[in-house]
């Protein structure tokens, strides 16, 4: 796709804040000549008019044009276009990580003719220029916006085109098929037509089953992508905030032998498997005894509501009390995993009384105090929360809502083609919902763009991206 941007823009970006090194970006057809302004090689013998040498560090002041101010010394790197993110003359003058500093230079770039950069305009602009498609951008920002090292890894593969790779034959076969049946309404010979009609129709199915095994990554996909909220609840001193702490694998949660410590919700990130875990420590639920106490088990019981897991903490060194039936009662309607603590000492809770009250939750025995059991209930978590599915993160191809829902509408779109053709409707019929599906499937990979989607996508970068 050819694109030409008239303008050159400018932005920051590094981080906000102070580090070693701050970067700044220019990119358009001004940037060579904008930098050349502001820009003065320090070698001996270096043309100041000459074009800076492409993909070398060139070490420099960057001064400002108007009143001759050393702004700071800093090393340029030219990238041509068009092998540049970009697709455009790419500058970036690596600077000193003062946001003072960087954000003078930019200043000056933009008092040159540069103009600022909106949040993912260069990032943007790469698309245009058909360096990327969609899901790659897309891939970009989730790579940025990772929190654990299975996100990043996820990220990195869709960054290089993994889901574009699977639609495309895809897209390939919808076109053949569309090409074979619009020859067909061109060619009307019954014999040629019903022949074909079958082939037409293996392949369209094929297409079906594809789309669906691909849809079928979204489970774990959106998983990996957004986590899941898991609540620790149960009356006070079972030990949920020691359980909390072995989750998070650090003395998060104060802990002591004094029931009612924790009065408010600690809400902290763990991971399991890469995936992201909202791990949240309750007060205990309770008749509570005192204002506060209320105030702390009314959140606990819009933390049940929250959460996608519950894990109902049981003391197993003591029969089953009011206050546990209070407990499994509270959390009867979602999904929960009950947990006998203090496996580390002498049983004295009934399991029989246990299962009678909580049917198919599963059970775990640990031991927070020891760290006994807790791998297992690791594992069990997942096997929750992942419906027993054998969890590989690493074959996740589809973590992305909107990827998701273009999918489906694709694969539905199919099925309205498959079905017309099946039920004996002419070509044209089933022809409307092909063309519907390669517009789907074209609008996750950005074939088919539509201005709105992309400043939707486009507005969620940071900017200097
Ligand atoms: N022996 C033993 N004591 C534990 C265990 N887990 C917690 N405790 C103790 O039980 C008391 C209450 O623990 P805490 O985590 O504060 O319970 P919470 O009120 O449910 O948050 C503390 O004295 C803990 O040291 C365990 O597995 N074994
Ligand atoms: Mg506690």
């Amino acid at each position: 796709m050819a694109y030409a941007s008239e303008d050159t823009i400018a932005a920051i970006s590094t981080p906000p804040g102070r580090g070693g090194i701050g970067i700044v970006r220019l990119s358009g057809p001004r940037a060579r000549e904008i930098a050349r302004t502001v820009f003065h090689p320090k070698a001996k013998g270096a043309p100041h008019e000459a074009p800076f040498p492409p993909r070398r560090a060139t070490l420099g002041e960057i001064r400002d044009p108007q009143t001759g101010d050393l702004l700071d010394e800093a090393i340029a790197t030219f990238f041509p276009g068009p092998h540049s993110y970009t697709g455009e003359d790419v500058i970036e003058f690596s600077c000193h990580g003062s946001p003072i500093v960087l954000r003078r230079v930019v200043e000056v770039l933009l008092e040159c003719g540069a103009r600022a950069a909106g949040p993912g305009e260069f990032t943007l602009r790469a698309f245009l220029n058909g360096r990327i498609d969609l899901t790659q951008a897309e891939a970009i920002r989730d790579l940025i916006e990772a929190q654990t090292v299975t996100q990043a890894r996820v990220a990195l593969r869709q960054m290089q085109g993994s889901l574009s790779r699977r639609l495309q034959p895809l897209r390939q076969t919808l076109m053949d098929v569309i090409v074979q049946m619009e020859t067909a309404v061109e060619f009307v010979e019954d014999d040629i037509v019903t022949e074909s009609r079958a082939s037409l129709l293996r392949r369209l199915e094929a297409v079906i089953a594809q789309l669906e095994e691909i849809a079928s990554h979204y489970r774990t996909g959106r998983l990996v992508r957004e986590g899941i909220h898991i609540a620790i609840i149960g009356k006070p001193n079972v030990g949920k905030s020691s359980l909390f702490n072995r989750l998070l694998e650090r003395e998060r949660a104060i802990v002591t032998e004094i029931p009612g410590t924790t009065r408010d919700m600690l809400i902290e990130m763990a991971s399991i498997e890469g995936i992201p875990i909202h791990l949240v420590d309750t007060a205990g639920l309770r008749e509570a005894t005192d204002r506060i106490e209320r105030l702390g088990i009314e959140r606990s019981r819009q933390a049940i509501a929250d959460a996608d897991l519950v894990l109902v903490v049981l003391d197993g060194s003591r029969p089953l009390e009011g206050e546990d039936r209070l407990v499994l009662e509270e959390t009867r309607s979602v999904p929960r995993l009950i947990v006998i603590n203090k496996r580390d000492l002498p049983e004295r809770l009934d399991p029989e009384s246990v299962r009678a009250l909580t049917h198919e939750a599963p059970i775990c025995y640990i031991s927070a105090l020891t760290g006994q059991g807790v791998n297992e209930l690791r594992r069990q978590i997942l096997e929750t929360i992942t419906c027993g599915s054998a969890f590989s993160p690493e074959d996740v191809i589809l973590t992305n809502a909107r990827h998701h829902r273009l999918i489906v509408a694709a694969r539905e779109a199919v099925l309205q083609a498959r079905r017309a053709l099946m039920e004996g409707y002419s070509e044209e019929v089933a022809l409307v919902g092909l063309h519907d599906a390669l517009r789907n499937l074209g609008e996750i990979t950005g074939e088919v763009t539509i201005e709105e989607i992309l400043e939707r996508i486009f507005s969620t970068f940071c900017i200097g991206k």
